[in-house]
Formats: structure tokens, C-alpha cells, sequence
């Protein structure tokens, strides 16, 4: 302790020791220099009374501490970030480590921006602490007495402007209680149904089902996804994830969604000898997580997903599968419970490392690596790009390989094996075609019906058996029907490969009775219902999480949601700019289909308001990300720079350099003659791309 007549005598010594002290720098090694200029900040002005300096106020949770102006949104450049419902321990000290300054004498008040009261500041167990109760901006005053000796010789005060946002973090950062709070509520949504959970949480309570049930109808249409293969995609998930996040807060308010970095999984699985056996082994699948899905129904058997069920449509309903589930038209799957296949009908994949190029194909399949999500980032310079982009490579394979395809049957073409005279069809060709089929359900079985060449079953009654509700081809199966299936352009080619157009015509009826009677059965992620595993939901926050990256480091020099060069392409479905669908959901001025918080209360926005309030300079969504940096890609040579573009310590940002494209392995690749499909981009109708479940 410092007392009063001690410490003017110090100020004295130390304005006294100035001179020479600035003249001899040297000396002040040995000193604790930092201190010392603060005290000299907090010396007595004139008038002789003296007035305290603070350290910054500091806010600390659980995940750590943060002062105004230390993340990077410009827009909270001035701001401390603190989030709802978790306590903050507020904390501050003089500046001048040679004056008292008892904190528990401390008075603080919050107020909001408005200057109304905020949520009250109480001394718990000698710490200060707050429990922020709403997103918002808000003010937090200090005062604190300053002196020595009992005596006060004044009060230090300081005011800082402070922003409450949910954070959303890493789903591998998420600690142990709030990674169970998060599935716990998850949990709850995927239980209580609307009506009831509105009785117990209140109105602001939404099952899972009914965010399944939007998106299905929405994505199921035969004609025009809204949702997905168009300019709307990553707005409206923002829109999707914002609302169910809300939904969630209802039950467990300081939850938020987090993201997975599933570039992470292909860092890790990269690195190991069977990379796909280690992918389907990672932390995620684990009973904390997600669950890990086995055995014959491929569904969840332990944890707390154990046998999600899967509910049956509304009466009513225009989008539900044929045995009335919430699942895709073509979804013929009997089974009551959630579906991961994480193969194709059982058949093995090949593992690439994808680039934005790549048309992500179940022969290589691509799990979204470093290299993939750093080509969109510094690859790419306007919106439009970023947006197409985005779906299909750093995304849509996360989807289709966590859903996959089952209920294959055996897969016999019996004639193929025994009857051929063909040389295109001798055994081992046999094998590579029916590898290939079973690797392509990725795409034919919902391409097939989108392009209206067969029809799935109005209804399978509950006790129609599985291996008798499949699509409907035209009966009987003709030559005429091959032609239309198989031959059409590159459509044939896209769906099976392009051994095809080689298979014998003697072969082609019993070609179409193996595609026309097997139940091929999509995993939920493969769907339009792909909402309903709790893997879905931390997929978008990554590409989110990505783009706000993007616009703090990089922005985009095309922002519009219009192409820089040449027509727009709203969907897929839009061919030649001209709009020949109404690509309704994927136009800036289209309203997303899920209400998000603006200013605290739900509200529909449009796909471009929504992108506009994700602007990290007039930033106005009611989260943000934890952090920006991707260490596990800095690793690889695929380095994320934080905004200033100065290097971290340690990584070599200049450099931004590409591992060498993976060799690939002959013998991955599956059909005979298979003509290599990477390198298109989105594509009319007529391609096959297994476009974005999900
Ligand atoms: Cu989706």
C-alpha cells in the first residue's frame, strides 16, 4: 500500500526523473516501463487533485476474455463482444499499480444504447458479474474510488461500448456442458412436437419437424429447388440456421449453432492410411456428437440420436415419400429412422482432394479439404462466383457422403455375367459397371424423376413390402425407354458413365429392370428432408463463417448478386439468363423462407437484406463466429492471413501455396471408360450432378 503522502512524493520523483531518464533510455531496463508511462498518464492534472486511470474493462465467460476492439468485425471495432445468458465477469484495475484501488468498491451500470437500464452488475464472491439478457448494444460505466489509505482522493471512471451477440464456435471448441446443452435442446426440437413445445417454452418454440417439413416441400418440388443449385442457397440457409437457432434459444437460450470445419475431418483422415474408415471414425460420429450410425439399417444405435425417428408427412402435405414419411418423393426408404449410409449402395470410393473445379463425383469423392475452401476464398472476386461456387466442392460432398444409398439389393444382372457374347462385358467389365450404377445412385434416382423420365409411387401403404416400392419406369421397360433413359445426350452418360452407349442392346432390358425395381433408398443428408440429422445443421455455419472471412479480408470487387460477366443465372433452371423456371428463392428480392431477428424481433427479410446484414462493417445479425483462423490449412500451405494481411507468427503467408493435386489411383475410378466429369461447372438440366442435398 501506497500511501497518500507517498505517492505525491512519488508523482514529484517521477516528473523530477523524466529528463534524465528519456535521455539515459538505457536505464530504464530493469524497470517495469509499461507501468511507468501509465503512471505518468495518471498524473495529477493541475489543479492538484488526482484522477485514476483504468486498465481496460475487461469481459470474461468461460471461453476466455475480451476488451473493445479485439475482434475482427470492423463493425464492433470500437465494441467489447459479450454474449446472452452466460455469465460475464466484469473486470478493470488502476492503470497506476502504485495506487489502491479496491474493485469491490467498483460501481457499474449498464445501460442500452438507448440509455435504458441494462441488466444489473452484482459483486458475486468478490467478482463483479453480469447476465446480458438480450442481443444488443450496450454501455457499461465504471467508477471506481482512487486513493490510498481510506482516503479518496477521486474516482477513476471509464465508459466502454459493448455489443451482445451469440457467439458461434467451433463444434470441436464447444466445451463439455455446452456441446451437451446444444444436442440436448437439439434433442428436444427433434421430440416436441409445435403445439406442445409452444405450451411449455413459450411462442417463440418450433420442432425440428417443422423446419424438415419447410425445406422438404421447398426442396422436394420436382421443378424448382428454392433452396438449392441457385444464387439463394447460402441466404436462405442463413435464414434456415438463424430461425432454428432461435428455436433452440427458445428451449436453451445461451445456445447457438455451432460450426464443424469439416475441412478439419480431411485434414485428419488425410493423413491416415484408410482415409475413409478414419473419416466415419472421428470425434463428430461419436454418442457426444452426432452419433455414429451401423449396422444393417444404417441408423444411430447408441446415444442420444438412438433411433431418431423420422415422422410421417401432414395429411395433406404436396412433398412427402411415398410411404408418407417427411423424406424426398424419391425416397422410397420403408424404415421409420434416421439413415446414414456414408456409402454408395456399399460400394467403396475413391478420396480426392477436390478443388473448386471439381464436379464432386461419387467416383472421387471429394470431402471439402484446405485446398478447396482457401480456392474460394482468394480464388474468387465477386459474390456470384463465390455463391455458385460454394455450394457444389466446399460443400455438397459433406452431404451425399454422410447420406449415401442403400437398399440395393444384390445388384445381379445375371445375364451380364452368364449370357454375353460381348467383349465390352466380360466379367471384370460386368463388375466395374454394376460398381459404377451403385456409385452413380448419387444422382440418377432424383434425377431420373426431375427430369420426368420415371415416376415414384403416389403412395406404398404401410404394409407394402420395401423390395416392391421403387420407381416406376415405363412397363413394360422398352427399347424405347433405354434410349430415353440411358442415351439422351450426355444425360445418360452423366447419370451411369458413359459405358452405356456401348452396352449391348440385348442387355438394356435387363439393364432397366435392375435400375427400374431396386429400391435404391437416399440417407436422410442425401434429401430434401436432410434437416432432420443432427449433422446437417453445423454444415452452412462454415460456409457462413467462410464468407464473413472473406468479406473482412478480402472483399469481393463484384458485391451484387449479379454476374460481373454476362447473363445472370439465378438456378440451374435458368437457362441462358432468360429465366425459363422463376428460380423462385434464388433473386435477391425473393423473401426467405424463414423469419430471422432483426432488431430483436422475428422478421421475414429478403435474401439480399439478409446478405446485407451479414456486411461486417454494418453488421446486424445476432451472432458471430468465435474466431478466423484455420491452423490445421496454415499446416497444409493453405494459409488464412488475418485481416491486416500480415502474416500470424509462424505461418508463411506469403507463400499460399497448393499442395500438388493428389495422384489418383487408376483403380479408383471405377467404370470401364468412365469419362472424367471434374473440371464443369453448374449445369443445365441434362447433367447429372449430384447437386447440394441439404
Ligand atoms: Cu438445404
Amino acid at each position: 500500500m501506497v500511501c497518500a503522502q507517498d505517492r505525491v512524493a512519488r508523482w514529484r520523483g517521477l516528473l523530477g526523473g523524466f529528463v534524465p531518464l528519456s535521455i539515459l533510455g538505457v536505464c530504464l531496463v530493469g524497470y517495469n516501463a509499461p507501468s511507468l508511462f501509465l503512471s505518468f498518464a495518471a498524473a495529477p492534472p493541475a489543479d492538484g487533485a488526482l484522477r485514476g486511470v483504468l486498465t481496460p474493462i475487461v469481459f470474461t465467460n468461460e471461453y476466455g476474455s475480451r476488451t473493445a476492439g479485439d475482434s475482427w468485425y470492423p463493425s464492433f471495432a470500437d465494441s467489447a463482444l459479450v454474449e446472452p445468458h452466460r455469465l460475464t465477469t466484469l473486470s478493470t484495475a488502476a492503470a497506476d499499480d502504485g495506487a489502491s484501488a479496491d474493485l469491490s468498491r467498483a460501481t457499474w451500470s449498464v445501460s442500452t444504447e438507448r440509455g435504458a437500464p441494462g441488466p444489473a452488475v452484482e459483486l458475486v464472491d468478490g467478482a463483479w458479474t453480469v447476465l446480458f439478457d438480450a442481443v444488443g448494444r450496450y454501455v457499461v460505466d465504471v467508477a471506481l474510488p482512487y486513493g490510498d489509505c481510506d482516503a479518496n482522493l477521486a474516482e477513476a471512471a471509464a465508459s466502454v461500448a459493448v455489443a451482445c451477440v451469440y457467439v458461434r464456435r467451433s463444434l470441436r471448441k464447444l466445451n463439455p456442458a455446452d456441446r451437451e446443452r446444444y444436442f440436448d435442446a437439439f434433442k428436444t426440437l427433434m421430440a416436441v412436437p409445435t403445439a406442445r413445445g409452444r405450451r411449455l417454452y413459450g411462442g417463440g418454440y418450433a420442432s425440428l419437424d417443422d423446419f424438415v417439413a419447410v425445406h422438404l416441400e421447398l426442396a422436394g418440388d420436382r421443378v424448382n429447388d428454392a433452396l438449392h443449385d441457385g444464387m439463394g442457397f447460402v441466404a436462405s440457409h442463413n435464414a434456415l440456421t438463424l430461425a432454428f437457432e432461435a428455436a433452440l434459444q427458445v428451449v436453451a437460450p445461451a445456445t447457438s449453432v455451432p460450426y464443424w470445419d469439416y475441412t478439419e475431418d480431411h485434414h485428419l483422415a488425410n493423413e491416415a492410411e484408410d482415409r475413409l474408415a478414419t473419416l466415419w471414425s472421428l470425434d463428430v460420429w461419436g454418442d457426444d456428437f452426432f452419433g455414429t450410425a451401423s449396422g444393417k439399417y444404417r441408423t444411430v444405435e447408441t446415444g442420444r440420436f438412438a433411433y431418431a425417428p423420422i415422422a410421417k408427412a401432414a395429411a395433406g402435405a404436396r412433398v412427402k415419400s411415398p410411404y408418407g414419411y417427411l423424406r424426398s418423393p424419391w425416397n422410397v426408404n420403408k424404415d421409420p429412422f434416421l439413415l446414414r449410409a456414408h456409402s454408395f449402395c456399399g460400394a467403396s470410393y475413391g478420396w480426392l482432394e477436390g478443388s473448386l473445379t471439381t464436379e464432386a463425383s461419387p467416383i472421387d469423392t471429394a470431402w471439402p479439404s484446405c485446398k478447396v475452401h482457401h480456392e474460394l476464398t482468394f480464388a474468387v472476386d465477386s459474390l456470384y462466383e463465390w455463391v455458385w461456387a460454394a455450394a457444389y466442392a466446399p460443400h455438397g460432398p459433406v452431404h451425399f457422403m454422410i447420406g449415401g444409398y442403400t437398399h440395393c439389393g444384390d445388384m445381379a444382372m445375371a445375364a451380364l455375367h452368364g449370357n454375353s457374347s460381348s467383349d465390352d462385358l466380360k466379367a471384370s467389365n460386368v463388375a466395374k459397371i454394376l460398381g459404377s450404377v451403385k456409385q452413380r445412385t448419387v444422382a440418377f434416382p432424383k434425377t431420373m424423376w426431375r427430369y420426368g423420365l420415371v415416376e415414384y409411387p403416389q403412395a406404398c401403404s404401410d404394409d407394402t413390402p420395401q423390395a416392391l416400392c421403387h420407381m416406376i419406369c415405363d412397363d413394360p421397360v422398352s427399347l424405347g425407354s433405354f434410349r430415353k433413359f440411358a442415351l439422351t445426350g450426355d444425360m445418360g452418360e452423366n447419370m451411369f458413365g458413359d459405358w452405356v452407349a456401348r452396352l449391348p442392346v440385348d442387355l438394356w432390358g435387363q439393364f432397366l429392370e435392375l435400375i427400374c425395381t431396386t429400391p435404391f433408398t437416399p440417407g436422410e443428408q442425401m434429401g430434401a428432408n436432410s434437416p432432420v440429422d443432427p449433422s446437417f445443421w453445423p454444415i452452412h455455419p462454415t460456409l457462413d463463417r467462410l464468407l464473413q472471412y472473406k468479406r473482412i479480408v478480402e472483399p469481393f470487387s463484384s458485391p451484387g448478386w449479379e454476374s460481373p460477366d454476362g447473363p445472370t443465372k439465378y438456378c440451374i433452371t435458368d437457362y441462358d439468363g432468360i429465366g425459363a423456371s422463376d428460380c423462385k428463392g434464388h433473386h435477391p428480392w425473393d423473401v426467405a423462407p424463414w423469419a430471422v431477428a432483426v432488431d430483436g424481433d422475428p422478421a421475414f427479410v429478403t435474401n439480399g437484406e439478409l446478405h446485407a446484414m451479414g456486411d461486417p462493417r454494418a453488421y446486424a445479425l445476432p451472432y458471430v463466429y468465435d474466431d478466423f483462423t484455420w491452423p490445421h490449412c496454415d499446416a497444409e500451405g493453405h494459409v488464412f492471413p488475418p485481416p491486416s494481411g500480415a502474416p500470424r507468427p509462424g505461418a508463411d503467408a506469403a507463400a499460399h501455396k497448393h499442395a500438388a493435386p493428389e495422384e489418383r489411383d487408376p483403380d479408383d475410378r471405377g467404370p470401364p471408360g468412365h469419362d472424367d466429369d471434374h473440371g464443369e461447372k453448374p449445369q443445365e438440366m441434362g447433367s447429372s450432378r449430384p447437386g447440394e442435398a441439404g
